[in-house]
């Protein structure tokens, strides 16, 4: 058993970590930037090591720091979270390194998965279900042209260093291609310092669903079904949900086994997430691996009835895992409360918390790290809260959530409460008929309602 684990996160996902460490019977080191000094996670943890000034780079991100605070308090493991140094696989051997143990993967699997083109050759080797396209890096615009005109258009180029939608571009006729080509590389270079990109056919209006993986040490490694990430926007999921309104058992069987695959073949450990797309007739593709805990895992937490922090500090401390059916009961959905104006393009609101009231009553759950009173620092990302229900039925938490959402009252910044009540009411939303399209494109935000 661990001792003591140093959190190198901050925000709601801190706090996630630290709860479970408590329940546990773990020690908890929080590390904080000097913007964070009043921030819950701080407040929660036994002890706190200030690392820096408020950028991320000098704070957050700088490895040498948090390696001094985890070797002035004793702390045997670190737990990344998610964002920040979560998916370097630099970070992974450095702590190997120091004798920290990394509650995630290795560095190899982190490596593997991070580099798009080695991930899917790998997944190919390994008979997981990818997009038709490039055999690798397309090193040249002559064979950018032969891909493309075998495959067809429309296509889709992207950087092998990139993910998550970074360094992507959609080219709809052999026209355009070379113009592509040459400013997803130029982009590939500055962004990611790697000019290499791959093509892709481009599949039209899919769905996003990834699989909730978790391996241990010994081999063994299990899903935990699906969430259905559809609703986004600039590649900013807005809510997610389990089960998938599309999911059937057979698909998720076949999606389960693929993913499952997926990690065996990077010899993976700990939680992850195998991304896939799925088009109008059901085929799905692997799409990228999510090599750390995710903003959305709470949805399967709810339905599955695992911890999957406690999961991840188990694993990483040796444990096998259990080989039992998986059950998965009822519904859930997340949304993600953003200090963002939607009324004003989802631009960033700053300020002071002055009221915030937290919805409850039977399966509703807050994580949050915010309070009234607090002052949200402007160096970081704008989520404040995630709101998770679970029902019985699709249409049950639908209602829950609508109900949680007018009960959560938060005063002093903008959210994106409104937003997310008017997508409860909307019949697209209700019947489950959205694809990845669907926000930016069709779904309509009324200011005025
Ligand atoms: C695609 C695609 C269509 N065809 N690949 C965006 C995030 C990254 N993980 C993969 N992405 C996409 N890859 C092919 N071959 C469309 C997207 C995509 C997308 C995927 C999931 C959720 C939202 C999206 C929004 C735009 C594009």
């Amino acid at each position: 058993m661990f001792n003591k684990i140093l959190v190198a996160n901050r925000g709601e996902i801190a706090l996630r970590i630290i709860r479970t460490c408590k329940e546990m019977g773990i020690k908890t080191v929080a590390v904080y930037s000097t913007a964070d000094a009043d921030s819950l996670h701080v407040k929660f943890a036994d002890e706190a090591v200030c690392i820096g000034p408020p950028a991320s780079k000098e704070s957050y991100l700088k490895i040498p720091s948090l390696l001094a605070a985890a070797e002035i308090t004793n702390a045997e493991a670190i737990h990344p979270g998610y964002g920040f140094l979560s998916e370097k696989a630099e970070f992974s051997r450095i702590c190997a390194e120091h004798d920290i143990k990394f509650i995630g993967p290795s560095p190899d699997s982190i490596a593997r998965m991070g580099n798009k083109t080695m991930a899917k050759e790998t997944m190919i080797n390994n008979n997981v279900p990818v997009v038709p396209g490039s055999d690798g890096v397309v090193e040249s615009i002559e064979d950018a042209r032969k891909v493309c005109n075998d495959i067809g258009y429309p296509v889709i180029i992207k950087a092998s260093s990139g993910g998550g939608g970074r360094g992507m571009r959609i080219v709809h006729e052999e026209e355009n291609l070379q113009k592509s080509y040459s400013m997803c590389k130029q982009e590939a270079k500055s962004a990611f310092d790697d000019p290499d990109v791959y093509i892709e056919k481009f599949v039209e209006d899919p769905h996003h669903v990834e699989i909730q993986i978790l391996a241990d040490q010994h081999g063994n490694v299990i899903h935990l079904g699906e969430r259905d990430c559809s609703l986004q926007r600039r590649h900013q999921k807005i809510l997610e949900e389990s089960p998938s309104p599309l999911m059937t058992p057979e698909l998720r069987e076949e999606m389960g086994q693929s993913a499952i695959d997926a990690a065996k073949s990077v010899d993976y450990e700990g939680a992850g997430t195998v991304e896939f797309l799925v088009d109008k007739d059901k085929n799905f593709y692997f799409m990228e691996m999510n090599t750390r805990i995710q903003v959305e895992h709470p949805v399967t937490e709810e339905i599955t009835n695992y911890d999957l922090v406690a999961e991840q500090i188990k694993v990483a401390m040796g444990q096998k895992l259990e080989d039992k059916e998986l059950k998965m009961r009822g519904h859930a959905i997340e949304c993600r409360i953003n200090a963002e104006d939607p009324e004003h393009n989802f631009r960033p609101s700053a300020g002071t918390i002055e009221v915030f009231h937290t919805p409850g009553g039977h399966s509703v759950r807050v994580d949050t790290h915010a309070y009234a009173g607090y002052r949200i620092p402007p160096h970081y990302d704008s989520m404040i809260a995630k709101l998770i229900v679970s029902a019985p039925t699709r249409e049950d938490a639908i209602k829950r959530m609508r109900r949680s959402l007018e009960e959560f009252i938060i005063e002093g910044i903008k959210t994106t409460i409104p937003y997310h009540i008017q997508l409860m009411d909307d019949e697209n939303f209700q019947k489950g008929t959205f694809n990845t399209k669907y926000l930016e494109e069709k779904f309509n935000f009324n200011p005025d309602k």
